[in-house]
């Protein structure tokens, strides 16, 4: 039996790699570093932090910088990004999530959040979505970031719930070995193979359809 849909964000519930890029393209701008959107790609699902060390990788530059430069540069990073952030609304959320959470909720199942961003609450506001979700688990205080399973991990023990009663969804390869590894059922939307470890996987928000999920998990 589901107990408990658990999503990932960005690229799931609104499309904010875009902004995310525009972001790291300005910092990368400001220390000659060259971020295009193919290298965007391989930063999704994955921490701040991580980011920024696989874009200092990228331009040889993994050396130049102390840690708390590296701080600096991932608060400025920041900082445009919440600017970019601000605008966004209700329309900003993907082709049939609405329906989507909608559905889940009348079935009273309960729904989670497991995002590796720390402006996730601020996100979920501005879309209006945060009356749908019974706990949105906080990447400000997890310790392993996707790959690892603890921010799904983090969402089923909020919820209450039993981490194999529980689909997980998303758009990151990373994101996938995370649901795979907290032991729940995976599903990917996204390219089928990037995301090729996913249990089930659509090309588009819209196809996301309740019964055919709940179908596929009792199969
Ligand atoms: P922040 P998700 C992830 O969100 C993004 O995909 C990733 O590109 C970003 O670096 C990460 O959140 C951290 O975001 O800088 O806002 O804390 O896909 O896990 O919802
Ligand atoms: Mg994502």
């Amino acid at each position: 039996m589901v107990e408990a849909f658990i999503f990932d964000l960005d690229g799931v519930i609104t499309d904010t790699a875009h902004y995310h890029y525009l972001a790291w393209e300005k910092l990368g701008n400001e220390i000659g570093i060259k971020i295009d959107e193919e290298f965007n790609e391989t930063l999704k699902g994955i921490s701040r932090l991580q980011s920024l060390e696989k874009i200092l990788i990228l331009g040889n530059k993994e050396n130049d910088f102390t840690n708390e430069e590296k701080e600096k540069m991932a608060n400025y990073k920041n900082s445009y990004y919440v600017s970019l952030i601000e605008n966004i609304t209700f329309k900003d959320v993907l082709p049939g999530i609405l329906e989507l959470l909608e559905k889940i909720r009348l079935n009273n199942i309960k729904i989670g959040l497991a995002s590796a961003s720390k402006n996730a609450v601020k996100v979920l506001n501005n879309l209006e979505l945060t009356k749908y979700f019974n706990f949105i688990a906080d990447a400000a205080i997890c310790k392993n970031s996707k790959p690892a399973p603890d921010i799904f991990l983090m969402a089923a023990k909020g919820l209450n719930v039993n981490p194999i009663n529980c689909i997980g969804i998303e758009d990151a390869s990373a994101g996938i070995d995370a649901i795979n590894d907290a032991k729940m059922y995976s599903v990917g939307v996204g390219d089928r193979e990037i995301l090729n470890k996913a249990k089930f996987v659509v090309d588009s928000t819209e196809k996301l359809k309740f019964e055919a999920l709940i179908k596929l998990f009792e199969v």
